[in-house]
């Protein structure tokens, strides 16, 4: 469930970076909705970043119906970059029809995603991808110092509360976009969620599956450009609508494709953290 404190005491560091994590495929999702002031810049240090760590890698930039430069910015770098690929949503499809245009296109066995507002520090996928190598096939990134308002923290507690009650979710940050997933599990989710119910619906999917998954602090940095939207009434509402569509859908949910074999195996090294719905 999420916390109302801010900090805690001591700076969380990125790790550094020496060298290969893994040698599987990564597709890294980045929603962006208006960031032309920080996509090229986001995007650069992904590849920067991914080239040591996992160089089996490409970035997925979902332009989701920007009004701003941001779908030109994307489509010039994935010109000069064949592992950087654009898709452009139009119109808008919201945060979770996205991240799903971005999940089609994945071709990679790993899915990574981020927002591309430059609120988190790729690095961190250090954490996440040594967690995978240990056995995990889900890695949640939760935001350990959250740079948000009072208001915005009292919004992600309630709603962290709200969520754990409806759907017996208890996991630290549901709604941290810094999440790790084999993409066959997010395939075999079959998600529908087009709003910012997305995570939810993967999360209580992963769950439910009974898939073994972990957790793991990671950075979180201000917004330094572009708008916050997460905290208007508006899109309060929005997302009140879309969690009982979500409730409703889920009540009859089961798994239908089975998994490849050993797609539930417990990790081989630290224990495994199951909380079952
Ligand atoms: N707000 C919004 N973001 C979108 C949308 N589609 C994709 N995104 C991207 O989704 C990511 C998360 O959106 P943010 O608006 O940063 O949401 P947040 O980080 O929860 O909240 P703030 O940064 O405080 O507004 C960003 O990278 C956006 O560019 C959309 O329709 N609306
Ligand atoms: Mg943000």
């Amino acid at each position: 469930m999420g916390s109302l404190r801010r900090t805690e005491k001591a700076p969380l560091q990125p790790p550094p970076i020496t060298g290969r994590i893994t040698t599987r495929g990564i597709g890294v999702v980045l929603p962006a909705f208006n960031e032309e002031a920080v996509i090229a810049e986001t995007v650069g240090k992904c590849a920067e970043t991914l080239a040591v760590i996992a160089p089996d890698y490409e970035i997925i930039v979902v332009d989701d119906g920007s009004h701003d430069g941001t779908g030109a910015i994307a489509d010039a770098l994935a010109a000069d970059d064949p592992r950087i690929h654009v898709v452009h949503n139009q119109p808008n499809r919201g945060y979770g029809g996205a991240l799903l245009a971005g999940f089609a296109v994945v071709s990679k066995d790993l899915t990574f995603y981020m927002d591309s507002d430059g609120q988190f520090d790729i690095r961190d996928l250090v954490k996440l991808l040594e967690l995978r190598e240990q056995g995990y096939r889900a890695v949640l990134g939760y935001r350990a110092q959250r740079q948000d308002s009072t208001m915005r923290l009292l919004n992600a507690w309630g709603w962290n509360l709200l969520v754990s009650r409806l759907f017996g979710l208890h996991v630290r940050d549901i709604d941290c976009a810094f999440k790790l997933y084999d993409t066959e599990l997010i395939r075999a989710f079959d998600v529908h969620s087009e709003g910012a119910v997305i995570s939810t619906e993967m999360l209580v999917k992963l769950i439910r599956m009974g898939i073994p998954y972990t957790e793991i602090p990671v950075q979180h940095l201000p917004r330094l450009h572009g708008k916050a939207t997460g905290a208007k009434l508006r899109v309060i509402v929005r997302a009140f609508g879309e969690l009982l569509r979500l409730r409703s859908r889920l009540s009859a949910w089961a798994p239908t494709e089975p998994l490849t074999a050993g797609a539930v195996a417990a990790p081989s090294a630290a224990p495994s953290r199951v909380i079952r719905g």
